[in-house]
C-alpha cells in the first residue's frame, strides 16, 4: 500500500533533495503550454535557480534574459530553438547557454519534451568579455577520468574562461564508483540525476537517490556519493566559479 504522507524529499538549511512526487507547477510569464517545476531558487537560500519544464504540443518558452544567464539542457525529446537569430533543433542531451541580454524562443516540441534550466545572476569581471551564446551536447568521448579513478568521468560543458561565472558538468560514475573524498567547498551546486541510482551523503546525512531526483547543496554542505545498481549513475550539475570569494 502506498502512503501519500511519505516522500524522499527533504529541505534543510544547507541542502535539499527534491524527488518528483512533490512537484507543484508554477506559472512563468512567456513559458506557455508546459508545466514548470521550480526545484531550487533564492526562496530556499540558494543563489541559483533550477527548473524542470515539461512541454505539451504547441508549448513555447519565449523571453529575454536580463540580469540572469540561463543554461537550457534537453533531458528528453526535441525542440526548435532560436537565440538572438541563431536557429537550431535541440534533441536529448543537447544544450544552449544563453548569456544576459539575449532573446530566446523554444517552440514546436515533441510532446513530453523535458528541459532542465540553470539560472544565475551574472557577475561581470573587469577585463573579461561577457560570454557569447553557446550550443553543445553531452559527449562521453569528451569526459576525461576524474582524480585518477577509472570509475569516474566528468564532462565540462562550458569553456574554461574567466568570463563565465558558472560551470555545468556531467558526472558519470560506473557502478561502485564513489567520490574519492568528502568534498567541503565554497561553491554551490544544483543537480539533476539523468540515470541510475546511489547514496548521497549531504552534511553527514545519507540519502538514497535515483534518476529524476534533484539536489541542492549550499556552500560548505559536505558531500560524498557512491553509485549503486546495475547501470552507471549520471548527474548534470551547476557550480558557481571564477569570482573573488569576498568583497574586493
Ligand atoms: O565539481 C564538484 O565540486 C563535484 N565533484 N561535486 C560533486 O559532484 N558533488
Ligand atoms: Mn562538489
Amino acid at each position: 500500500m502506498e502512503i501519500s504522507a511519505l516522500t524522499r524529499s527533504v529541505v534543510k538549511r544547507n541542502h535539499a533533495v527534491i524527488s518528483p512526487d512533490g512537484y507543484i507547477n508554477s506559472n512563468v510569464p512567456g513559458w506557455t503550454g508546459c508545466t514548470v517545476n521550480v526545484i531550487i531558487n533564492e526562496q530556499m537560500g540558494a543563489r541559483l535557480c533550477q527548473t524542470l519544464v515539461t512541454l505539451q504540443a504547441g508549448g513555447q518558452l519565449v523571453g529575454k534574459t536580463q540580469a540572469s544567464q540561463i543554461f537550457f539542457y534537453v533531458v528528453e525529446g526535441q525542440i526548435q530553438v532560436s537565440v538572438d537569430g541563431q536557429d537550431r533543433v535541440l534533441s536529448t542531451g543537447e544544450f544552449v547557454y544563453v548569456p544576459v541580454g539575449k532573446e530566446y524562443r523554444f517552440e514546436n516540441p515533441t510532446v513530453g519534451t523535458q528541459i532542465l534550466t540553470f539560472h544565475k545572476v551574472y557577475e561581470p569581471l573587469e577585463g573579461h568579455e561577457v560570454p557569447g551564446i553557446l550550443f553543445g551536447e553531452k559527449d562521453d568521448t569528451k569526459a576525461p577520468i576524474y582524480m585518477n579513478d577509472e570509475a569516474l568521468r566528468i564532462q565540462v560543458l562550458l569553456p574554461d574562461h574567466l568570463g563565465f561565472d558558472m560551470a555545468v558538468n556531467i558526472f558519470t560514475y560506473q557502478t561502485g564508483g564513489n567520490l574519492p573524498m568528502v568534498e567541503t567547498h565554497i561553491m554551490e551546486h544544483g543537480l539533476l540525476y539523468l540515470q541510475g541510482q546511489g547514496i548521497y551523503m549531504l552534511d553527514q546525512e545519507w540519502y538514497p537517490i535515483k534518476k529524476g531526483d534533484s539536489i541542492w547543496m549550499a556552500p560548505y554542505c559536505q558531500q560524498w556519493f557512491t553509485a549503486m545498481g546495475k547501470e552507471p549513475a549520471v548527474y548534470i550539475y551547476y557550480k558557481n566559479v571564477n569570482r573573488f570569494p569576498t568583497v574586493v
